[in-house]
């Protein structure tokens, strides 16, 4: 089987993108604001130096300009140590950054593939944990893409599952993430949404649903600035922590791990 106990959270790489100045015309639900790209790429250089603090070599990929969405570089992709699958993202303006992001994959990895069929998958759908990974179904997500993504994930021996990502709720990741040895962050909704089994989850306090999208790269876990309570409830359970700028990225729905791909080369 090719899961093993930290495959969620110890890496050696991470690919992200610079921002550009067209994420002002980002795609976000609700609109309080354009991000400045300016704002965006200094909160992102916070971000790639926390990376590198934390043990990983970090390739910055240029900002693209046609594509406002692009420094959301999970969504176009996901990675495991035998190699990288290009996904389809189903947002129309997003679909082109599959291609976009290829050449970076294959500087890094000998195998590398396209997600088969002609649905759809935002690798912000796809959760990995050390011994399945789940797949939500989401506006962005359809039935035909998740179960061709299952089906590759299985033949390169992982269990894969697919579940549906509860209604107003963007990405399955927005409203969780996995903090590592087995614990989960999740919002309640999602908490309560029987996806975990009897994992551990700490459950993101109120009004901060926000926070529910944290990352765990190797010894820490970086958490988004504003949110104490959630931010406390992680150390509580026994994390070290690092706090992230994201004011930027969260004006478009964005977030700590839609800003890289993070995986581990041997
Ligand atoms: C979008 O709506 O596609 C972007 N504005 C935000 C993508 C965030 N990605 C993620 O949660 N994985």
């Amino acid at each position: 089987m090719a899961h093993r106990p930290d495959l969620s959270f110890r890496f050696t790489h991470a690919i992200t993108r610079t921002p550009a100045d067209s994420v002002a015309d980002g795609i976000r639900a609700v609109d309080t604001g354009n991000p400045s790209g300016a704002t965006f790429r200094s909160e992102h250089g916070r971000y790639v130096s926390a990376l590198r603090e934390a043990g990983l070599t970090v390739d910055v990929l240029p900002p693209l300009e046609e594509f406002p969405d692009s420094c959301f570089v999970e969504d176009p992709a996901f990675c495991l140590p035998e190699g990288a699958i290009q996904l389809r993202p189903g947002a129309a303006s997003r679909e082109g950054e599959g291609a976009e992001i290829r050449a970076a994959l294959e500087s890094r990895f000998q195998k590398v593939v396209e997600l088969p069929g002609t649905g759809h998958v935002d690798g912000g759908d796809v959760l990995m944990l050390d011994d399945v990974i789940l797949i939500g179904l989401s506006a962005r997500t359809d039935r035909e893409g998740a179960e061709a993504f299952a089906g590759l994930l299985g033949e390169w021996g992982y269990n894969a599952e697919v579940c549906e990502t509860p209604e107003g709720v963007l990405h399955f990741k927005t409203a969780c993430s996995t903090l590592g040895d087995g614990v989960i962050l999740a919002t309640k909704v999602m908490a309560d949404s029987g996806f975990f089994g009897d994992r551990e989850i700490v459950v993101v306090p109120e009004g901060e649903d926000y926070a529910a999208n944290v990352i765990r790269v190797n010894d820490v876990v970086m958490v988004p600035e504003g949110y104490p309570k959630t931010l406390a409830a992680i150390e509580a359970a026994g994390f070290s922590t690092v706090v992230l700028p994201t004011h930027e990225a969260r004006k478009v729905d964005g977030g700590l791990s839609c800003l890289s791909l993070r995986f581990a080369l041997d």
